[in-house]
């Protein structure tokens, strides 16, 4: 196992650097898939990428791969990465620390002069939050063929804006097929939870990632008069909505410690303060890493969405829009990342991922590991969200360490 060390002070410059691009000023990021900001984070990284001696692949999802060559570039190259896509009130590392953790490999394998047998390469992966674009990793997805492009490039936002047309209008429309063999592929990531940092361990290594159902929900009922309308004459969409949200945070605990079920958009129709609401749009996620658990939950939310429709005499539409099912990652890149962390002399414990990650759609077509390091008090997709820099550097320097042992 490599010894060899990446710059922290750059790592952690760069990630500032990338950071204001959506910068807020509680010191989190906004920076939705293809907006404006995000074709100027691309174009900092591709800049950057460049000047480290890397060419540039785009593929048809906008996918962006950095490569440096290898002694052998007809060998499929060991890969890095992640997303610089950021939730409305995100934080700074969340996605991009793996983006600029693998360039930080890459200047770092300049700096030592290693040359590798296979080629390396970090990516961005288009939209991995969903947030902006439902579902979640829907570009990682494609090249792993759980998608196919045409559903990938029709995604749309909630003004009706799709994904190919943002692409075109940003200029990362690539030409290139979307899918290619990869021997290998680490992400690094903030583990987004308060494991690691409550138990003062620096490196988690990741076993598996927890499986999600995310699902659309439209409950219809009659718009009326706050005032004249009896109490047991309404079809209150939004009564009916509340007790969903209730329910929903009930199955979570019911199948604690491990399930989680978060109601996190709703649209109130017609949002007025003296109108019965008569139409409620919102979404559901529920996660848990034991799949028969979470068709458990599947079985009870889909109940109770029937029988809250038939006490409260209100209309129905559920849609589940998007199933990923828990991954293990590959034993030789999970011991790859748990050798590294030993050698360096890091702390370090077996994880689960409770977030999805792209690496979740990577392993299905190539071997496939994650890194985490701590966050403060385990905050993310909130613009608290905080790394130390020796931590992110540690990530760095397994994440190093571990495409070596794989692209040597
Ligand atoms: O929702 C997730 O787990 C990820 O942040 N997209
Ligand atoms: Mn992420
Ligand atoms: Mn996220």
């Amino acid at each position: 196992m490599s010894r060899i060390t990446t710059n922290e002070q750059r790592l952690w410059d760069s990630l500032m650097a990338m950071g204001e691009i959506g910068g807020t000023e509680k010191g989190g990021c906004c920076r939705l898939a293809l907006t404006d900001l995000d074709q100027q984070a691309r174009d900092l990284f591709v800049s950057w990428c460049k000047e480290a001696g890397c060419t540039i692949r785009i593929d048809q999802m906008g996918n962006v791969f950095a490569r440096r060559a290898g002694r052998n570039n007809a060998l499929p190259p060991v890969l890095m990465g992640s997303h610089i896509d950021t939730q409305p009130t995100g934080g700074k590392f969340d996605g991009v620390y793996g983006v600029l953790a693998g360039l930080e490999v890459i200047r770092s394998l300049n700096d030592h002069g290693i040359e590798t047998e296979a080629p390396v390469e970090a990516a961005i992966w288009t939209n991995e939050e969903g947030s902006r674009f439902p579902p979640a990793m829907v570009a990682s997805g494609v090249f792993a063929g759980v998608f196919d492009l045409e559903y990938g490039l029709s995604r749309a936002d909630l003004d009706g804006k799709t994904i190919g047309e943002e692409l075109a209008r940003i200029g990362y429309a690539g030409d290139q097929p979307v899918g290619k063999p990869v021997k290998a592929y680490f992400e690094a990531h903030i583990e987004q939870g308060p494991i690691l940092e409550a138990e003062e361990t620096t490196i988690g290594v990741v076993t598996d990632a927890q499986g999600q159902r995310w699902y659309e929900l439209t409950i219809t009922g009659q718009e009326a008069h706050a005032g004249p309308t009896p109490m047991l004459r309404r079809k209150d969409a939004l009564v009916g909505s509340a007790r969903v949200v209730d329910r929903v945070n009930q199955i979570g605990l019911e199948h604690g410690p491990l399930a989680c079920s978060t109601v996190g958009l709703m649209q109130v129709f017609p949002n007025s303060r003296n109108v019965i609401p008569g139409e409620v749009f919102f979404t559901v996620d529920l996660r848990h890493p034991d799949d028969s658990v979470l068709s458990e939950m599947d079985a009870k939310f889909r109940a109770y969405c029937d029988q809250m429709a038939s006490e409260l005499g209100l209309e129905l539409q559920l849609e589940e829009i998007w199933y990923s099912p828990p991954v293990p990652f590959a034993e030789d890149c999970v011991s790859s990342v748990r050798q590294a962390a030993q050698a360096l002399g890091y702390s370090h414990r077996d994880i689960v991922s409770g977030a999805g990650h792209d690496a979740c759609y990577v392993a299905r077509v190539a071997p496939t590991g994650m890194i985490f390091v701590p966050c403060e008090d385990g905050i993310s997709h909130n613009e608290l969200e905080r790394a130390k820099a020796e931590d992110l550097a540690a990530g760095c320097n397994v994440l190093l360490s571990a495409v070596l042992n794989q692209a040597c």
